[in-house]
């Protein structure tokens, strides 16, 4: 009957503790599967372990008048081989479950990983002469080939793909198909994305909790992840490595929006990035008079 009651309310706990935020991904049911499944199991271990524990204090307390002591114990063997065994065959399945949830998250195709050099593509000079600084010779010093898993996901490719930059202490985003750079992460719902993430300086993570998704930005490594946004709403994007001084500020927010409102975003910021080109442009130019440059700012301004 306990152990019945036990397994009834371990099950409905695990699916009602309401510990999580929403899931705004479609890769987010996994990990809250997992973690449903680890909030079952460990109810269950906590309420047998407290429930002992609190009966043989209760049932085995001092009496009034009773000044003898308890017989003395010297261990149990099938006892410890039991407390030994079960809690071992449910790390290793917890193991085996968690680590498909990753690699289907990942995109990794962990049964044939590959391994490919990728070129160093952000190292900061910084990094290079600070290294260069401690070590007593600089010469023998030889680059590291950095390794990174190529995605299988990788062969079919992703409806939007973003580029994402860490650096103390800000997210930048680039959109290589249309050159949008922003400071904010728009994304469509409903459609698969691709993050080629990297850092300039040191280590930060791109976490989003309602996506369920945390990941390193590593200087000079490519960390290379999808996912598929299914909830429009704002979000936070946290930095979730201690990456200096101002870490806590570093956050940003994560648009997922309509198809319409997105193709909208778009082509606001391609109107703004031109925009600023142009009046870089009539800054520079000698030839334009100055009354050219100010005659897009006057209509503004609304003078003439
Ligand atoms: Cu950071």
């Amino acid at each position: 009957m306990i152990g019945i009651a036990l397994t009834l309310i371990s099950l409905w706990y695990g699916q009602n503790h309401g510990l999580l935020t929403i899931a705004a991904s479609e890769e987010a049911a996994e990990v809250d599967g997992l973690f449903n499944i680890m909030m079952t199991i460990s109810t269950g271990i906590f309420l047998l372990v407290e429930g002992i524990l609190i009966y043989c204090a209760w049932k085995y307390r001092r009496k009034a008048g009773d000044d003898t002591d308890g017989q003395p114990i010297e261990g149990n063997v099938p006892l410890e081989i039991l407390w030994t065994v079960i809690p071992a065959i449910i790390v290793l399945g917890i193991s085996v479950y968690s680590f498909d949830v990753y690699s289907s998250l990942s995109g990794v195709d962990t049964h044939s990983v590959q391994q490919a050099p990728i070129a160093q593509t952000s190292q900061s000079s910084v990094s290079g002469s600070a290294i260069a600084a401690t070590l007593p010779d600089a010469s023998q010093v030889k680059t590291a080939n950095m390794d990174i898993s190529i995605p299988l996901a990788q062969r079919k490719p992703a409806d939007v793909i973003v580029n994402i930059m860490g650096l103390q202490y800000a997210w930048i985003f680039t959109y290589p198909k249309t050159g949008i750079t922003a400071g904010e992460l728009h994304l469509p719902v409903g459609k698969q994305v691709q993050v080629n993430m990297t850092a300039s300086d040191v280590i930060h993570a791109f976490w989003v909790p309602e996506f369920r998704l945390k990941q390193d930005a590593i200087p000079g490594r490519e960390s290379v992840f999808k996912f598929t946004p299914n909830k429009v709403g704002d979000y936070d994007l946290i930095c979730a490595e201690l990456c200096g001084p101002y870490h806590g500020a570093m956050r940003t927010k994560v648009v997922v929006e309509t198809i319409e409102a997105f193709e909208k975003w778009q082509q606001e910021q391609l109107v703004a990035s031109k925009e600023n080109l142009n009046q870089a442009l009539a800054i520079n130019s000698r030839n334009g008079s100055s009354a050219t440059f100010l005659n897009s700012h006057s209509k503004h301004m609304d003078i003439s």
